[in-house]
């Protein structure tokens, strides 16, 4: 695989275009007109202009992407994530057009996309996922008041075609429930375009732990233990950790093993994550992502594994370079999401920076593309990078953090730091283990 194109922007793309030139690949960035000056199109071996600022224009637009890997003769594409990471369309695209999508089969892809296919298959390859209705709800409303007894209430109705917090509605009583029902259905339908929706025990105060898996689609797959992302607000993670705390050795083993023989059983291929629900001890699967993720990082921190290098491999064709008895979980790692944001209302906050300093420092890890003088563009997510923290001990890593924020410069914008730097001093963040729900009470949001 002598060269990739690199379907993304912003320190994702940096961080793809890393891994390429440590494997002796040449790359080709394509940005939009508003990236010209990302740092990742500056150090690509090629770069092309493929579209407009909006992402409809350029990120999102499947024909000049394929256009552009046609005229570099690019062998493989890598989407990062967002934009079209988990679209199975533009991974149909782009193999048909003879060039190597960097994840799953566009099946896989499809079968994970519906919420409903997805854990029908986790349940059947072992799985454990939240007690529910099993499939699809019908038009039928006994049945539908006799699945939610059966579960028991508060239940959660949630769209097939939904994921990542959109299209559900938490029911508390029968009373309730056939109107929730077809809410969430005609919402599902008008934003999806699908309007299958099924049901779900609501678990009350549960955390988000994941389980990062590796596959090679050749029979073999490996687990790369669990993250912690349940600070969060609005769906959006802002602090994310390897290993969860107070997850044994032992727990993590056992679902670790039950996620990777159902990566081998469904035939996975490549990175991938499996989200649960973690609450009185048990994992209940919710979704599983088929893309490489914002908090990779951690995870690699914890295991030595370059997960883009191993996607890279992976889509080489080649076998994976690592079994399970050779993957330790060693020390901690935590990482906060920096946004160019005003830490007080979360609005954003682009435009030029006019001074920049980088954190450093053993155990410290600064994924980000921004530099003295770039101008962070109002069109796209406003992460502007990741400070990633290691540490023998939890404690570390945090100390590392807590002195990591206070040397990150960044100055001309807004950034949410302030707001990293009191959760850093948060003492339930301290103890470890809060739910998904905790940040947001801290906010005073709820
Ligand atoms: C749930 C749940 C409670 N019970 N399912 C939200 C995002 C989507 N991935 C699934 N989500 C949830 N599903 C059951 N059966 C609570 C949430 C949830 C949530 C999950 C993970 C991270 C943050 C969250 C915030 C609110 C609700």
């Amino acid at each position: 695989m002598d060269k990739v194109l690199i379907a993304n922007r912003g320190e994702i793309a940096l961080r793809i275009l890393r891994a390429c030139k440590e494997l002796g690949i040449k790359t080709v960035a394509v940005h939009s007109t508003a990236d010209r000056n990302l740092k990742h199109v500056l150090l690509a071996d090629e770069s092309i202009c493929i579209g407009g600022a909006s992402a409809t224009e350029s990120y999102l637009n499947i024909p000049r992407i394929i256009a552009a890997a046609e005229v570099t003769n690019a062998i493989a594409i890598h989407p990062g994530y967002g934009f079209l990471a988990e679209n199975a369309e533009f991974a149909d695209a782009v193999e048909k057009s003879g060039f190597i999508f960097i994840g799953p089969k566009a099946d896989t892809i499809n079968l994970m996309g519906d919420k409903v296919s997805a854990i029908n298959a986790m349940k059947k390859a072992g799985v454990p996922c939240v007690p529910g209705s099993d499939g699809p709800l019908t038009a039928d409303e006994d049945r539908n008041k006799s699945i939610a007894k059966r579960i028991g209430y508060p239940i959660i109705v949630k769209a097939a075609g939904g994921g990542g917090g959109r299209g559900m509605r938490v029911v508390r009583s029968e009373a309730e429930l056939i109107k929730s029902i077809e809410t969430t259905k005609a919402e599902a339908g008008a934003a999806f375009g699908n309007d299958v929706v099924y049901m779900e025990k609501f678990l009350e105060n549960p955390r988000h732990v994941e389980i990062q898996v590796l596959a090679d689609g050749q029979g073999n797959a490996i687990h790369l233990g669990e993250r912690d992302c349940s600070m969060q607000r609005r769906h959006q993670k802002v602090v994310e950790e390897a290993p969860a705390p107070g997850i044994s050795e032992q727990m993590r083993n056992k679902i670790g093993d039950r996620c990777r023989k159902a990566c081998i059983e469904i035939g996975y291929r490549g990175a991938g994550t499996f989200e649960f629900l973690y609450e009185n001890g048990e994992f209940y699967f919710i979704e599983m992502n088929t893309r490489i993720q914002v908090e990779h990082p951690v995870s690699e921190m914890i295991t030595g594994v370059d997960l883009v290098k191993e996607q890279l491999r992976i889509a080489a064709g080649q076998p994976l370079s690592i079994d399970q008895s050779q993957i330790q979980i060693r020390g901690h790692a935590i990482e906060c999401r920096i946004n160019a944001e005003d830490p007080n209302n979360f609005i954003p906050s682009p435009g030029k920076i006019s001074m920049f300093h980088s954190p450093g420092g053993l155990g410290v890890r600064w994924d980000s593309h921004i530099y003295a003088g770039y101008t962070v563009p109002p069109y796209y997510d406003s992460m502007i990078g990741k400070l990633i923290t290691y540490g023998e001990s939890r404690d570390e890593a945090i100390a590392r953090m807590r002195h990591a924020l206070d040397e990150l410069v960044v100055d001309g914008i807004k950034t949410n730091v302030p707001l990293q730097q009191r959760i850093m001093a948060d003492e339930n963040f301290y103890a470890g283990g809060t739910n998904i729900h905790y940040l947001e009470k801290k906010l005073g949001m709820s």
